[in-house]
């Protein structure tokens, strides 16, 4: 049976190791992940660090199209997280890659292991400058105008 498709946006981040490459290795896993279609990605960003210490980190955000549920879409988010070698020892500790799931078609979720809208997105720059590259009319300008203070560069 072939479920309907939704489009999902996933942001990515890392800041231990070789981060840029993390994210392009990942970009390129959830590409080959069954029930996954890499529709687009933003660029990549360099960002200052947003509550967490460490490195600078490296983000960008990709748009999927999934017959994947959101649950079964945040296992494979987990496993590529996982596959690149990642370690939680804190909460916001520094990582070789963060993948978090920010808007599942129109869906509104609040369970135990999720919450879409992600809830912290409207106020990091590192999430909504390059959401708005691939999807302008998601970011509302006002919402890029209260971020404006949070340093970001397009690599
Ligand atoms: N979870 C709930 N909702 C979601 C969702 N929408 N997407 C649960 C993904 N996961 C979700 O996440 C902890 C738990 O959140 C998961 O087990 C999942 O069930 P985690 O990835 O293990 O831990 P974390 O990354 O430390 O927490 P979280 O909540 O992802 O952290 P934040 O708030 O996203 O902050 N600064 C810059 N410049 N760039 C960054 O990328 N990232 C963070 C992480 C802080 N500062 C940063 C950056
Ligand atoms: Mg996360």
């Amino acid at each position: 049976m072939s479920r309907h498709e939704v489009t999902a946006y996933v942001a990515l981040g890392a800041n231990l190791g070789d981060a840029a490459q993390a994210l392009r290795n990942a970009l390129n896993a959830l590409g080959k992940t069954p029930g996954i279609c890499l529709v687009r990605a933003s660029s990549l960003y360099r960002t200052a660090p947003v509550q967490s210490t460490g490195p600078d980190y490296v983000n960008a955000v990709a748009e999927v199209s999934t017959t994947l549920t959101a649950p079964a879409l945040l296992d494979a988010l987990q496993a590529i997280e996982q596959q690149a070698g990642r370690e939680r020892p804190y909460r916001n500790a520094p990582r070789t890659l963060d993948l978090d799931l920010l808007l599942f078609g129109g869906a509104s979720i609040d369970s135990l292991r999720l919450t879409v809208p992600h809830p912290r997105m409207e106020q990091r720059a590192f999430v909504l400058v390059p959401l708005a590259e691939i999807a302008p009319l998601l970011v509302p300008a006002g919402l890029l105008a209260r971020v404006a203070d949070q340093a970001i560069q397009k690599i």
